[in-house]
């Protein structure tokens, strides 16, 4: 009889796991002063999320340790809800600066320390991470997922999820830039707009020695940094999008593609 009471017991334990809070939205650089620097976080879910244990850290790209930090604890988040940590106008609470990059912005849930300045990267507890800037950093991409890039921000646009939400926890892939939206809905966007982020096809990874590049867009030229982010290749004519690699060791290399429309992306490939 015990068993069967504690059935109901059971199912009243209301299972939360759907819940999410993610980087929704960034604008590190605006045209002259940065003086509308934000970033959005969003909840995906149909409930009242609290911050709590939730703290922003923001990591510099030249030491890879954090350079500021934002303990989130006190607030909550409306079902379907934003918060905007910056100095646009606003803003739930302000930021002090957020780097133009190569840098990254990293969500953290009940991780055992605070992240004062200079703290180490680490991947224990992290929610979300965007990483961002002109050159490849291979240490920040590990906020990420495999295979995801890092984004790049212009003066003119924010970098956001195309739409609220979408494509998940530590992807970069699901965000494009277009005029900035702080605590308010990416798909209220209506300009046209100029995905930042473009997914390349590598054929194949891992490679063994030619790199095949497939791309909806004019690749201008492409470039193979090495695991220390020293630029080792570089192909200036690469509009058949081929790269040759002989001779270089086997190894996890970072492969930065550069389009004729001036955007760039790039990509973790390995030789083997
Ligand atoms: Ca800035
Ligand atoms: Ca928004």
């Amino acid at each position: 009889m015990k068993k069967l009471l504690l059935l109901p017991l059971c199912l009243l334990i209301v299972n939360h796991s759907n819940a999410q809070i993610l980087i929704n939205e960034i604008d590190p650089d605006q045209t002259g002063s940065d003086v509308a620097e934000f970033i959005e976080l969003y909840n995906s879910s149909a409930s009242s999320i609290s911050l709590d244990g939730y703290e922003l850290v923001l990591y510099n790209g030249s030491d890879n340790a954090s350079y500021a930090n934002y303990p989130l604890d006190i607030y909550s988040i409306e079902a379907n809800g934003y918060f905007v940590i910056g100095n646009v106008a606003g803003a739930d609470i302000s930021l002090s600066s957020l780097q133009n990059g190569t840098d990254a912005i990293a969500l953290y849930k009940d991780h055992p320390n605070s992240f004062t300045n200079d703290t180490p990267l680490t991947l224990d507890n992290l929610v979300d991470a965007v990483v961002y800037g002109n050159s490849p950093n291979e240490v920040l991409l590990t906020l990420l997922n495999a295979d995801e890039v890092q984004l790049i921000d212009d003066t003119e646009t924010s970098l956001q999820r195309d739409t609220d939400g979408a494509g998940g926890a530590r992807n970069t892939s699901a965000f494009v830039s277009r005029t900035p939206t702080p605590g308010a809905s990416n798909s209220t966007a209506t300009n046209s707009y100029t995905p930042k982020t473009e997914k390349i096809k590598v054929i194949p990874n891992p490679f063994y020695n030619d790199i095949r590049i497939e791309s909806s867009r004019k690749i201008k030229a492409i470039h193979l940094f090495n695991a220390a982010c020293n630029q080792i290749l570089k192909n200036n004519n690469s509009i058949d999008g081929y790269i040759e690699t002989t001779g270089l060791k086997a190894g996890l290399y970072i492969l930065q593609v550069d389009f004729f429309d001036g955007n760039t992306t790039t990509q973790k490939v390995i030789k083997k």
